[in-house]
């Protein structure tokens, strides 16, 4: 499946509990949304196949792909584009044999040495970050900064997408550094108006469709 990076978001059940999870991806979306992610740390594997299958009915016709976070039994159950893994994951390969050609498979990066581990020719893109410090993931990996992502992306033959206590104001420093797009939680998760928070970003000037 087609994906564009420039607006991707991922969720977080709790911020999104007061306006609704669907509710919030819907109007995200609408507010220029290209991709998103559900991710949930505490939810049963039971819980999270049928939220993902709530998203996917929410995104369908949109062309907006549904990537799962960490759970290749949900990513496979709800039947969604794609799976990302971290590092302390080892899903990308088992992801790409059971998922097949089509599916999209992210890897978080935080170090060039993690790039050079990488196995790039089994992914689709890279998650870059985190860009800053944030309150939106635990035991997050030292923030990056913008030099850091430019480093990053230099090196990186995939499509990347940056991530980590990003706002619509940083969309130009993040293109700046040669990122195909932002990644958020916390600037449309939570926030009273999804729809006015998704449009608050720029448009990428070349979003990179892949
Ligand atoms: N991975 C690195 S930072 C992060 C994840 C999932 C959280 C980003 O959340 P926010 O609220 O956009 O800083
Ligand atoms: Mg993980």
């Amino acid at each position: 499946m087609p994906f564009d990076l420039s607006l991707y978001l991922v969720t977080d059940a709790t911020l999104c509990r007061r306006v609704g999870l669907e509710q919030t991806v819907e109007a995200a979306v609408k507010g220029g949304v290209t991709i998103v992610q559900l991710r949930d740390k505490h939810a049963s594997d039971e819980q999270m196949i049928a939220q993902a299958k709530r998203l996917k009915a929410v995104l369908a016709g949109t062309g907006v792909p549904l990537i799962i976070n960490d759970r290749l039994k949900v990513a496979l159950a709800s039947q969604a584009d794609g799976l990302h893994v971290g590092q302390s994951d080892t899903l990308a390969e088992e992801a790409r044999n059971v998922m097949g050609q089509g599916a999209i498979i992210g890897l978080s990066i935080n170090t060039l040495e993690q790039l050079q581990a990488a196995p790039i020719e089994l992914l689709d893109y890279v998650g870059l970050g985190p860009v800053f410090a944030t309150v939106s993931k635990q035991d997050h990996a030292q923030p990056i900064g913008f030099d850091g992502l430019a480093a990053l992306v230099k090196a990186c033959p995939l499509p990347s997408v940056a991530i980590g206590g990003l706002k619509a104001d940083h969309a130009i420093s993040v293109q700046r550094a040669g990122a195909n797009g932002l990644a958020v939680i916390s600037a449309i998760c939570g926030q009273p108006d999804p729809y006015q928070a998704a449009r608050a970003f720029p448009v990428f000037q070349a979003a990179s469709v892949s």
